[in-house]
């Protein structure tokens, strides 16, 4: 017995992927930032964007602001003009990586002035989220080492478990900490976050309110990323995904686009685990780049990718599944996860889109809209965003 598109359809519409603002600035390589027509000048235009994908796949109804690329004189006229498109300011990103100051360390750096200046930022961000009505603070560090002997690795750790103490004892009642890691770059020896194990290990000293960002490029290749995501969920201590995909290192490609079949693999573990859905507390959001391809239509197709892939794991025949595991029938119980894996949603989900009043296929309909020759012609002048301001 195969389970119906129409059981798993409800579980559907509870689906939210928040959308990274600095997805819709330029951005590049190392080797060159292409500027392309249209792109976003201000956090104003980069909303404009976010919402132009939520009204379009109903899917992406916050977006994820990044301080100080996108501070502006007025937070809550940002959050009205976000309300006013019909999507919400969510997750706050600190950054500690583009300051002078910050080039040994930020909440690690041995230099107390230096490190309450890291604190400082981040208390400043939990002031932006009182204003943009944010839930989450997201904090990914740059911090590291570059050379064996370089500092204290351990003295960097209790460093790092004295300020984050200091920036969770600023956050308010309903909101929370994320803590990301990644196990390397910029620092190319040592990372201070360097995996789920040492954020899950500073997220518990510090309470209930802080908890673990995967960050599913952060990973070195082979590592089984829904294992963590097993592990994470049955300590309670998975707070949000930072959904992307990499051939090689952190490439920010679209999400589903490497390897659409472990995508499958970790959202049928946040299921299989409770992960899913408003009340779950799994926040899913997408860090991604777009530097070839156009913005809006790169992040429709990313949330478009994490829909069709949650539907068929949704669409795992789970008694089935026991059953055969409980059996011992090994073959058995890999067949029917992959029977899942390979039921094609495509025409059940745009039917769907389109009894919720959205086009059956968005990408097409974004194409024909006229939308992207509308933003090139009118963002012209100024200085449009990059991967940054
Ligand atoms: C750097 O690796 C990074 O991509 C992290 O994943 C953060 O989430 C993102 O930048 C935004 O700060
Ligand atoms: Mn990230
Ligand atoms: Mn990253």
């Amino acid at each position: 017995m195969t389970t119906s598109f129409e059981t798993v359809a409800p579980l559907l519409a509870q689906q939210a992927i928040e959308l990274p603002s600095w997805a819709f600035g330029n951005s590049g390589t190392r080797f060159r930032v292409f500027g392309s027509p249209g792109t976003a000048r201000d956090p104003y235009e980069k909303i404009a964007d976010a919402a132009k994908v939520h009204e379009l796949t109903g899917l992406a109804p916050t977006v994820a602001l990044h301080i100080p690329w996108d501070v502006v004189d007025d937070f809550g006229q940002l959050r009205e003009y976000a309300n006013g498109l019909g999507v919400e300011l969510g997750t706050v990103n600190s950054n500690t990586f583009q300051d002078d100051d910050y080039k040994l360390g930020s909440v690690t750096h041995s230099d107390p002035v230096i490190r309450q200046k890291a604190i400082d930022h981040h208390l400043r961000c939990i002031d932006i989220m009182h204003q943009t009505g944010s839930r989450d603070l997201k904090i990914w560090l740059a911090d590291g080492t570059n050379y064996p002997g370089q500092d204290d690795i351990r003295a960097r750790q209790d460093r790092l478990a004295d300020s984050l103490q200091q920036i969770y004892a600023g956050l308010g009642d309903d909101q929370r900490l994320v803590l990301e890691y990644k196990f390397f770059e910029p620092a190319f020896y040592h990372t201070d976050v360097p995996d789920w194990g040492t954020s899950y290990a500073h997220t518990v000293a510090l309470g209930d309110k802080a908890l673990v960002c995967l960050d599913t490029g952060h990973h070195a290749p082979g590592t089984n990323i829904e294992f963590i995501v097993a592990q994470l969920l049955r300590l309670g201590k998975l707070g949000s995904f930072d959904f992307n995909s990499r051939f090689y290192a952190d490439d920010d490609l679209i999400v589903g686009a490497a390897d659409p079949f472990q995508l499958f693999r970790i959202l049928a573990e946040v299921i299989r685990g409770g992960g899913f859905g408003p009340d779950s507390g799994v926040a899913f959001m997408l860090d991604q780049c777009h530097n070839i391809e156009q913005k809006i239509p790169g992040q429709m197709r990313s949330v478009l990718n994490v829909q069709e892939m949650t539907a068929r794991a949704l669409l795992i025949d789970r008694d089935a599944l026991s059953a055969a595991q409980a059996a011992g029938d090994v073959l058995g119980a890999h067949g029917i996860l992959m029977d899942a894996f390979y039921r094609d949603v495509r025409p059940d989900l745009a039917a769907w889109r389109e009894s919720r009043g959205l086009p059956a296929d968005p990408m097409a309909a974004y194409a024909a809209s006229g939308h992207q020759e509308k933003i090139a012609a009118e963002r012209v002048g100024g200085a449009q965003a990059s991967w940054g301001a």
